[in-house]
């Protein structure tokens, strides 16, 4: 039997279940990450566990998203996201060290293991060849309380990968070519593992930017094998004792393969408002823009900026563009401010801001109103950048760099000759911002820190035979977490604070919904198809629980939001017949009979609206029933743990 590296790793971490895709299993999981935004639900779901400590081997909690600190929200997370890694002995990344993704391939990412993250962009890990997957909080609390991570066997698709790329193009152009092939729903329940001749010519950092957008695809994860240069990475941040090589065994048994010749990739950009509206940068070129941002997970290594400061050299911004740069790490940032090359930058114009997340997700740097940003970043969804009719582009450095030269979308083989240099081959191991776990008898005197914006998480209730309510919103196709419960600098603080949050439900879409969702006292919502795309985060299931939503009905899910639905006991429920998607509008009254019995009995659930009668379906295992009927997994666990 010939296995896929991803086929390797699962086996190599299986506690139960068969590598049988589309059947349930569970892992073992190695390493557990978590930011801010999402981790002060993770944490406080760990804590109403009771338990004395994480049973995982290496967790880390960062704080990147939310580093604005407008009020004293932000820094209350921060105190309470520290102190509870003091006291169970995680890892704590400080503001201003780094975005989560690109300081975990830095500096504890390894092949061959599992990891899982409370953010969708996880599998950046998979370019040192770690199996990454995004998941909701609730999913990283059971980790750290000591249980496998359950989840639908991926089929594995292989991208065969040969030639070179040109110069100009990157392995960004890489994932915006596969996700204008498979659009953002291509990669549901699959691992896209790449392998073949091309994988060589592309370092870690290069094959993070393609693991990182898979995300978009709405893959599990995806995957490089891990080989000299995984290697070099590695040991540049002093870690080469973390080096195994790993790959797929030749002529592995792969779902389908997509061929790539790299030497035929051409320079590519998203056009607004998702990243699958993909474009040759040829074809579009010469669009004025007025912003241009490097950064994000997906964009801001020490390859990534050196490339842009070598460009910038010598050069200025043009006069109408506001150019900034975040680094991807406070590492990378130094490694820059000690060669010198930091100053191409602010000699150029641009304006540099602390290593976070910062405008990816609208957390300051919104656009003015009706502008053009282009963004080195992974989503461009309306409104996510904080300007509701602003438009943002996704491109490579390369292409981002030059059009903010220009003022004007550019293509960048018009440039010149490639700059070159040298990869680092040693980054300083600066901890300042990053603490290790603290000592066993030190760990007792940690008082939990509970500023006032932090509330008790919503619990549900176990599961009602029969449901009734009205559809209080129906949505188009592809919904984003972003729209369900939009994030930015208004609407981030509040992440702990589930009532306040619930207030921007579906703000976006539809004003009314928060206030129809109280006077209706909960209800229904009615989706389309990739209900849930984008972001891992909790509050997109956690804000409409709160406000009595009891199933979301829809054409399909995407994997995140689907799991967070469930482990929230939100029903997710899809449609036996497509059709009846068109026959139901909002407003109506709704009623599902026999809920519990039907899910028992593995039955379709009889559904009756203004006299319609239609059937549910939903792909549920045996273990995710268990979870809904007693009414979420918090319920679950606390059941379990106190046999
Ligand atoms: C995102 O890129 O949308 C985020 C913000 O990183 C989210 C997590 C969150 O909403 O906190 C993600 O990708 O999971
Ligand atoms: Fe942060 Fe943006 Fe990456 Fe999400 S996608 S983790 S907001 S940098």
């Amino acid at each position: 039997m010939k296995h896929t590296l991803t086929g390797k790793i699962i086996k190599k971490h299986l506690v139960s279940g068969d590598l049988k895709p589309g059947t349930e299993l569970a892992i073992k999981i190695d390493q557990t990450l978590t930011q801010d935004a999402t981790g002060t639900m993770a944490y406080l779901e760990f804590l109403n566990f009771n338990l004395p400590k994480i049973a995982t081997k290496l967790s880390v909690s960062y704080v990147d998203h939310n580093t604005l600190q407008a009020g004293f929200e932000n820094a209350d997370d921060h105190a309470f996201l520290q102190s509870v890694a003091e006291k169970y002995g995680l890892y704590f990344s400080k503001p201003g060290n780094g975005i989560c993704h690109q300081v975990h391939l830095e500096r504890f990412a390894k092949p061959g293991t599992t990891l899982i993250g409370s953010d969708s962009h996880t599998p950046t890990a998979g370019g040192i060849g770690a199996l990454a997957i995004g998941v909701g909080g609730l999913e990283i609390a059971s980790a750290l309380a000591g249980y496998p991570f359950s989840l639908t066997c991926p089929s594995v698709v292989g991208v065969h990968l040969t030639g070179k790329l040109p110069a100009w193009s990157s392995s960004k152009d890489v994932i915006l070519y596969i996700l204008k092939l498979l659009t953002v729903k291509g990669g549901v329940n699959k691992v896209f593992e790449y392998f073949g001749d091309g994988v060589k010519s592309l370092s870690v950092p290069e094959r993070a930017t393609i693991t990182n957008m898979g995300a978009e695809l709405g893959a599990t994860s995806s995957i490089f094998p891990s080989d000299i240069n995984t290697k070099a990475f590695l040991s540049a941040f002093g870690r080469a004792k973390d080096y195994i090589a790993m790959s797929a065994d030749k002529d592995a048994n792969y779902e389908s393969i997509i061929e790539i010749n790299l030497s035929k990739i051409e320079p590519l950009i998203a056009m607004p408002h998702s990243p699958d509206i993909v474009k040759s940068v040829a074809e579009v070129k010469g669009i004025k823009i007025n912003q241009v941002a490097v950064g994000s997970c997906t964009n801001s290594s020490y390859k990534d900026l050196m490339l842009a400061a070598k460009i910038l050299k010598g050069k200025k911004i043009h006069k109408e563009v506001s150019f900034i740069v975040a680094p991807g790490s406070k590492t990378i940032l130094n490694a820059l401010i000690k060669n010198g090359h930091l100053s191409y930058f602010l000699e150029a114009g641009a304006r540099i801001i602390e290593s976070a997340c910062g405008p990816c997700i609208g957390m300051g740097h919104a656009p003015a109103s009706g502008a053009i940003s282009i963004r080195t970043f992974n989503r461009n969804f309306k409104g996510r950048s904080g300007t509701a009719d602003a438009s943002v582009m996704l491109a490579s450095v390369e292409v981002a760099v030059a059009s903010a030269i220009k003022g004007e979308l550019t293509d960048p083989r018009t440039l010149g000759a490639y700059p070159k240099f040298p990869a680092l081959i040693n980054f300083e191991s600066d901890t300042s911002l990053l603490l290790s776990p603290l000592p066993l008898k030190k760990r007792d005197a940690i008082k939990i820190i509970m500023g006032p914006n932090i509330k008790p998480l919503p619990t549900a209730k176990p599961l009602a035979d029969n449901l009734s309510g009205k559809i209080l919103i129906k949505t188009g196709h592809n919904i984003t977490t972003d729209d369900i419960m939009p994030a930015g600098a208004k609407i981030l603080p509040l992440r702990s604070n589930i009532p306040e949050i619930s207030k921007h439900v579906f703000i976006k879409l539809d004003p009314e919904f928060y206030s129809r969702a109280i006077k209706e006292n909960g209800g229904f919502i009615v989706g389309g198809d990739n209900y849930g795309q984008g972001s891992s985060r909790e509050h997109a299931a956690l804000a409409p629980l709160h406000l009595g939503v009891k199933a979301v009905i829809v054409k399909t899910f995407a994997r995140i939001h689907k799991a967070n639905l469930i482990n929230f006991g939100i029903l997710p429920l899809v449609f036996d017949n497509p059709a009846d998607y068109e026959k139901l509008y909002a407003n109506d009254s709704l009623e599902l009979f026999n809920v519990v019995k039907a899910l028992r009995a593995g039955r379709k659930i009889k559904a009756r609206t203004r006299g319609l009668d239609f059937e549910l379906i939903y792909q549920l295992s045996e273990r995710e029933k268990e979870i809904l009927i007693a009414g979420g997994k918090i319920n679950f666990i606390k059941k379990e743990l106190s046999k």
